[in-house]
């Protein structure tokens, strides 16, 4: 069973990865998401265009991954098929899903990576998070220092994805991964 915190983070993510926001999960939204991104750096069309292309690929990977969560194999995952997924990996700690999390994980960096160099600056990240999940740039800039390790002023794939991976599998609040997203909605203390 999932937490009453890992059920939050796991509502959270689904909105964060419904990029159009109509309720049900498609590869369209996480191709919108590569788009925006690249309509944010305002390259050239064909410029712009190659890059999709070599980013569709991992947004493919991504997408098969994710589809493991699709138990009707509509080509959709809705909600409850989301959060059922969350609850299978901590039933029976699923190989499938830590690879989607992972995957997508790395998806999402090398979208946030603009320049290429192979790790993500304050810029990047900030830009990364707005545009993905609309997240405002002061509470993305406070994500990113979570995440940097000591001394260090970029973040590294490796690092990224631990704290991603700390989001979508942990169950500690004051872990920086736990942050991923940002505040999360505060809970129904009644629940
Ligand atoms: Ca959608
Ligand atoms: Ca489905
Ligand atoms: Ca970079």
């Amino acid at each position: 069973m999932l937490s009453p915190f890992q059920q939050r983070k796991a509502e959270r993510h689904f909105e964060a990865l419904d990029t159009n926001g109509d309720g049900i999960l498609t590869f369209d939204d996480l191709r919108l998401s590569a788009e925006r991104m690249l309509a944010w750096e305002q390259e050239s069309p064909g410029a712009a265009r190659s890059r999709l292309d070599r980013f569709d690929t991992g947004l493919r990977a991504w997408w098969d991954h994710l589809t493991v969560l699709d138990r009707n194999d509509d080509g959709e995952i809705s909600p409850e098929e989301f959060l059922k997924g969350y609850e299978r990996v901590f039933r029976t700690d699923s190989d499938a899903y830590g690879q989607a999390a992972r995957s997508g994980a790395s998806a999402r960096f090398d979208l946030g990576d603009t320049n290429g160099d192979g790790v993500i600056d304050e810029e990047e990240f900030t830009a990364l998070f707005r545009i993905s999940f609309g997240m405002p740039g002061p509470t993305a800039a406070q994500v990113f220092s979570s995440f940097l390790p000591d001394g260090e002023r970029t973040l590294s794939k490796d690092v990224y994805v631990r704290h991603a991976m700390e989001f979508l599998t942990g169950d500690d609040p004051d872990s920086p991964g736990s942050g991923l997203l940002g505040p999360l909605p505060t809970p129904n203390v009644n629940a």
